[in-house]
């Protein structure tokens, strides 16, 4: 298989890699940090990884990156579409536009313009397969969820309605919602490079881990070419649900 992966420099995506590359699977590698795709192209070799320095909020760079492919990695079998971040988690009255507009530009408008590059290739191969990674954010409101849970519910109708019109077609299409996931640097984005409270939301809580989604999109991905996982909803087992809060006068 040929998996592009975007984000592929850190956490989820970096593990996604990883685990199809171990599995004999040639891998193209996005993201912004060209130096993390150079130490995987040299770890596994050029032939199975091919690195791409792309931010996915560019079009015009989007569009160039996939149709300058190299030959032996044009042929993408699998797009996880992965690049995404949140960014601030104050209410909705007290957050910065600038953290809206990098949440829209990444989640949304980000992998619409990777989907947008490399779906015509797989409709015309009548075979492919675009897994999006949303978020239970998606589903389950929180406070300061604002636009990061807007921007995984696009993702989630999105991938819904890619499903409505590849229906002639073999092309497979998932969205991935997971809950809290540790050992990634999303946090650490999310709170703008504050470590220490990163860490402290995942104190005690055992939660999944970037592997574990890297398992997870590799399962997906091996089913039998005539099923079609639409979602996947996957929670560490010590996050469960509570009950709606009533602000009392
Ligand atoms: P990380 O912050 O560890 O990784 C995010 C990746 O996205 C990085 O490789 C980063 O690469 C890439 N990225 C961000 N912006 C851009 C951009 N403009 N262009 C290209 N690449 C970009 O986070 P996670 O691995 O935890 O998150 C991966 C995905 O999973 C995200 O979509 C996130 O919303 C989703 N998710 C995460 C959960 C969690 O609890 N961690 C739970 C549910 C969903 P670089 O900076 O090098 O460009
Ligand atoms: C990340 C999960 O709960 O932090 O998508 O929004 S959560």
């Amino acid at each position: 298989m040929i998996v592009f992966v975007t984000g592929a420099t850190a956490g989820f995506g970096a593990a996604i890699a990883r685990k199809f590359l171990q599995e004999g699977h040639q891998i193209v590698g996005a993201g912004r940090r060209s130096e993390r795709l150079s130490a995987f192209a040299d770890e596994f070799g050029r032939d199975w990884f091919h690195p791409v320095p792309l931010d996915v909020t560019r079009n015009e760079d989007v569009s160039a990156a996939v149709h300058n492919l190299p030959e032996t990695f044009r042929a993408i079998d699998l797009l996880v579409n992965n690049a995404g971040l949140a960014r601030g988690l104050e209410p909705a009255h007290k957050s910065q536009i600038a953290d809206w507009d990098a949440m829209i530009d990444t989640n949304v408008r980000g992998l619409t313009y990777v989907t947008h590059a490399v779906l015509p290739g797989m409709v015309e191969r009548n075979r492919g397969h675009i897994m999006n990674m949303g978020s239970i954010a998606s589903t389950y409101p929180y406070p300061g969820g604002n636009v990061y849970g807007a921007t995984k519910a696009y993702v989630r109708q999105f991938s819904l309605n890619l499903r409505a019109d590849l229906a002639a077609t073999l092309v497979r299409v998932t969205d991935v919602e997971s809950g809290l996931v540790g050992g990634s640097e999303f946090s650490v984005v999310r709170f703008k490079g504050d470590a220490e409270r990163a860490a402290s939301l995942y104190e005690g809580a055992n939660p999944l881990t970037p592997e574990d989604i890297a398992d997870t999109v590799h399962w997906i991905a091996t089913r039998p070419p005539h099923v079609n996982i639409n979602t996947i909803v996957l929670m560490p087992v010590s996050q469960t649900f509570g009950p709606l809060p009533i602000a009392r006068a």
